[in-house]
């Protein structure tokens, strides 16, 4: 019998795109990164793809994420366009933040990306402020704050 909580084969198929999608950027990212085409700090999210993939299919564009510095995953989930975000880790004007704020402060709120940040656990208290502004307005939006503290797994064998 099929749970109400089984997603569709639909759902699958589109949070394995995400995936997909996910693993490909972090590849490229580290090509680019060990070519030296791009000097920037870079935070792998290698074995956590799937949280924001299951995370992501079940929001919409109006919902709120509040992210850390390994977060690359979550934002690419959450439909931050690759070409901006790209163009915000080199430092262009063409960036989420016009190339102001980096690697570690990306910010997209078209797409529900409300911050990025560096110092571990203050998502928590940014969601909190979001989702207690929807809660005042009564537009239904949900929040997310990803805090987690994993890491990539140790037998990843990451260059950095
Ligand atoms: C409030 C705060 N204290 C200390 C630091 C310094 N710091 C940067 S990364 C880090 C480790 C975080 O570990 P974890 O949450 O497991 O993240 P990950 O290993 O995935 O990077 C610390 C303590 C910080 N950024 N913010």
């Amino acid at each position: 019998m099929t749970s109400q909580l089984t997603p569709t084969p639909e759902t699958l198929l589109e949070m394995y795109g995400i995936v997909a999608r996910i693993l490909k950027n972090d590849e490229h990212s580290h090509r680019v990164i060990k070519s030296g085409r791009i000097a920037a700090p870079y935070y792998s999210p290698r074995g956590q793809e799937i949280i924001p993939a299951a995370i992501s299919v079940n929001l919409t564009a109006r919902d709120y994420i509040c992210t850390i510095y390994r977060g690359t995953h979550d934002m690419i989930a959450k439909g931050v366009p690759l070409k901006e975000l790209w163009a915000e880790v080199a430092g262009r004007i063409t960036g989420t933040s016009k190339g102001k704020g980096g690697p570690m402060h990306i910010t997209h709120p078209a797409t529900g990306c409300m911050i990025t940040t560096g110092v571990v656990g203050s998502s928590m208290p940014i969601a909190n402020g979001l989702a207690w502004a929807s809660q005042l307005n009564g537009d239904g939006r949900g929040t997310i704050a990803n805090f987690r503290a994993l890491g990539p797994r140790p037998d990843m064998k990451l260059r950095f």
